[in-house]
């Protein structure tokens, strides 16, 4: 039994296209927490979190909605280090996560653990203020949180997470100047070809055994647009090719079973965009079997050394 806690973040300025900003809802209307009630867990839904004031920056001038990115990414900073059980942050559009997982690191830093992070994401959001070529920083959190340079209007991430403790899975629309990155940085990817050749376990499985040995925690950051379009048409970024219903599930099941996730995020869904639910729907079913749903119990996998 975990303590579950439900931050609903209602953010929607990581981009132009809007419509993010229900998601939280969308979710409680396809029922997360009694999904989660029902596997047993404690769930306690804290309501939807407000950013702060709006500062005064100024960054690149292309940059969408800086000053309420900025007000937010504090706001979700502290709210999410407070939390004593797993946060579940309701997104919201992807640039919720240079808060979430911000707060999630210094959190684990409080607690003398290192914090790995899995993206699992058709991009790989690693563009800076500097680099982004469509202002949208729902593409830049994974470059803020693991302290890249270029994000001076922003908190300095109280405890940056190394790149090389961050796994992405299901790459297949990255930027050139992204590629760069992240490669230079050695963030760990595995993009659609490969899950093609290898299948989606044998990647997650050898990460999994990287973040037990290290005694870590970890947090998952589920981007709507890792699933394949024909499953999840509500978001703006679709890209075909995604993850399929099996292997999306697979991954959640696999995780599970490690019992090493401490935190998770929820993004980019857009209900306007959905069709009669059912991405919203999709998105709490994988949520449920990250948290225990089982077709039939098996002997608990060690992914240990
Ligand atoms: N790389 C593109 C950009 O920076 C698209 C980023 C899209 N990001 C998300 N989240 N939808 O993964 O504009
Ligand atoms: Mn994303
Ligand atoms: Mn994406
Ligand atoms: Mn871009």
């Amino acid at each position: 039994m975990t303590d579950i806690t439900l931050l609903g973040v209602p953010l929607d300025c990581g981009k132009d296209r809007k419509g993010c900003l229900m998601g939280p809802d969308a979710y409680r209307v396809a029922g997360v927490a009694e999904a989660l009630a029902e596997l047993g867990h404690a769930v306690t839904d804290a309501g939807n979190l407000a950013p702060g004031p709006l500062p005064e920056v100024s960054g690149p001038a292309h940059l969408v909605d800086l000053a309420e990115n900025v007000a937010w990414t504090g706001t979700l900073i502290e709210a999410g280090r407070a939390v004593d059980g797993m946060p579940i942050f309701l997104g919201g559009d992807h640039a919720l996560a240079m808060g979430s997982v911000a707060g999630m690191a210094a959190r684990a830093q409080d607690r003398n653990r290192p914090l790995f992070v899995l993206w699992l994401d058709a991009h790989s959001d690693f563009h800076t203020p500097h680099s982004t070529q469509s202002g949208n920083l729902h593409g830049c959190p994974v470059a803020y949180f693991t302290g890249q340079p270029g994000f001076d209007a922003f908190p300095a991430p109280p405890a940056p997470v190394p790149p090389d403790r961050v796994c992405m899975i299901g790459l297949r629309s990255v930027d050139g100047p992204e590629k760069t990155a992240v490669t230079a940085a050695r963030v760990t990817t595995h993009d659609m070809r490969e899950i093609d050749e290898t299948g989606i376990a044998m990647p997650l499985r050898s990460f999994l055994a990287h973040v037990a040995q290290a005694g870590g925690d970890l947090h998952v950051s589920l981007d709507v647009d890792f699933l394949d379009p024909s499953i999840a048409p509500a978001v703006g970024t679709t890209v075909p090719g995604g993850a399929t219903f099996r292997e999306a599930h697979l991954v959640m099941e696999m995780l599970s079973e490690s019992g090493l996730v401490s935190s998770l995020d929820l993004v980019e869904l857009n209900p306007a965009l959905d069709e009669r639910g059912r991405t919203a729907s999709l998105m709490v079913d994988l949520t449920a079997s990250l948290m225990g749903r089982r077709i039939f119990d098996r002997p608990t996998q060690s992914f240990g050394a």
